[in-house]
């Protein structure tokens, strides 16, 4: 890590990441460090682009997002963020933060992540630091976990590490794969991850066994993408959202983000699957459903899916970038 010259102001992109091993709970949250591994894809749809700058004469950041000035919670964690960068640019001068999101903000898309994978390249460039990909990712993290994963291109594993330096996303070989989202409802949930994980790692008799059996879902995962076998990737993936699915519903008071219309998803992708059609199911903090397919098939399955919701197909996307600030227009505006 090296400080440059003069603070400029910076844009970055970044996309969503959908894990197909996911992390449920957090060991440190100081330091946002998971209790175990996860993988992901990111995205090529659904983008954040922010712009910061940092304005000498401001007694306070700001945050707009979609052109609506934020107060509260939201601005409360990009200044907290800031204050993160602040401290390792050594800089006491607040910014202006302006972002644009294209996914339907808290609805299980993960904007979180492309929000502070956006953010970290953006700010740390505004601030002047000069970080590497691994820095980057570990400095998103800070913001909200899964965000470490928006860094990479593609498919990525975050390592659970053995500390902050430890803790980053990095790059992963796999089959390619296409990604049909089907968003059965587009309103913000009910409780936030973030909440969602204390509740359950307090509350759940199951707790003690998701972070080894995550961890051994991890290890079978990155064998199957080594060897280019995406049936396997598939099942790991399906059977490892249910478990998550599970254990969440098993806190007390219990959390159940899976809706009728997201099981009736499970099911028609089951029953793709017995018409000889290879799809897997997945679903995050939400009852929106992701399903993996090899991309010749990705038409077929959203077609069979569209009864049950908006279906989008998407692939895999680039990590988090710096752009040129002229065209922080909407990625898919310019697409
Ligand atoms: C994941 N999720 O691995 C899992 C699966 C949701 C379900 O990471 O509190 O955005 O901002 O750090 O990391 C969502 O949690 O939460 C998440 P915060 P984060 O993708």
């Amino acid at each position: 890590m090296s400080t440059q010259a003069a603070p400029r102001p910076a844009t970055a992109r970044a996309y969503p990441n959908i894990a197909l091993v996911k992390y449920w709970g957090k060991r440190d949250e100081a330091l946002m460090l998971p209790v175990a591994g996860s993988l992901s894809l990111t995205l090529d749809a659904f983008a954040t682009t922010t712009t910061v700058e940092v304005r000498a004469e401001l007694t306070a950041d700001e945050f707009s997002l979609n052109g609506v000035a934020q107060s509260g919670d939201s601005l409360g964690r990009v200044t907290k963020f800031l204050d993160l960068v602040r401290s390792m640019a050594g800089s006491t001068q607040f910014a202006v933060v302006t972002s644009i999101n294209e996914a339907p903000t808290g609805a299980g898309l993960a904007s979180s992540a492309s929000g502070f994978a956006a953010l970290a390249v953006s700010a740390a460039a505004a601030y002047g630091l000069d970080l590497d990909r691994p820095e980057l990712s570990r400095l998103a993290r800070r913001g909200s976990g899964s965000a470490a994963r928006s860094l990479v291109d593609g498919i990525s594993v975050w390592h659970a590490g053995d500390g902050d330096g430890t803790s980053f996303a990095e790059p992963v070989e796999a089959p390619e794969m296409s990604m049909i989202i089907v968003t059965v409802d587009a309103r913000q949930k009910a409780v936030s991850s973030r909440t969602a994980m204390r509740r359950t790692a307090l509350t759940s008799p199951f707790y003690p066994a998701w972070a080894p059996s995550t961890e051994q879902s991890l290890a079978a995962m990155l064998e199957a993408c080594h060897d280019r076998d995406f049936s396997r990737i598939g099942r790991i993936t399906e059977t490892h959202a249910l478990r998550m699915h599970a254990l969440i519903q098993s806190a007390d008071p219990p959390i159940r983000y899976l809706s009728p219309v997201s099981i009736a998803v499970f099911d028609a992708v089951a029953a793709l699957r017995e018409a000889g059609v290879e799809a897997y199911a997945t679903a995050d903090a939400g009852p929106n459903v992701a399903v993996i397919s090899r991309p010749e098939d990705a038409q077929a399955v959203a077609e069979a899916l569209a009864e049950y919701g908006s279906v989008r197909v998407v692939g895999a996307g680039a990590g988090a970038m710096l752009i040129d600030p002229d065209d922080a227009t909407p990625a898919e505006a310019t697409a």
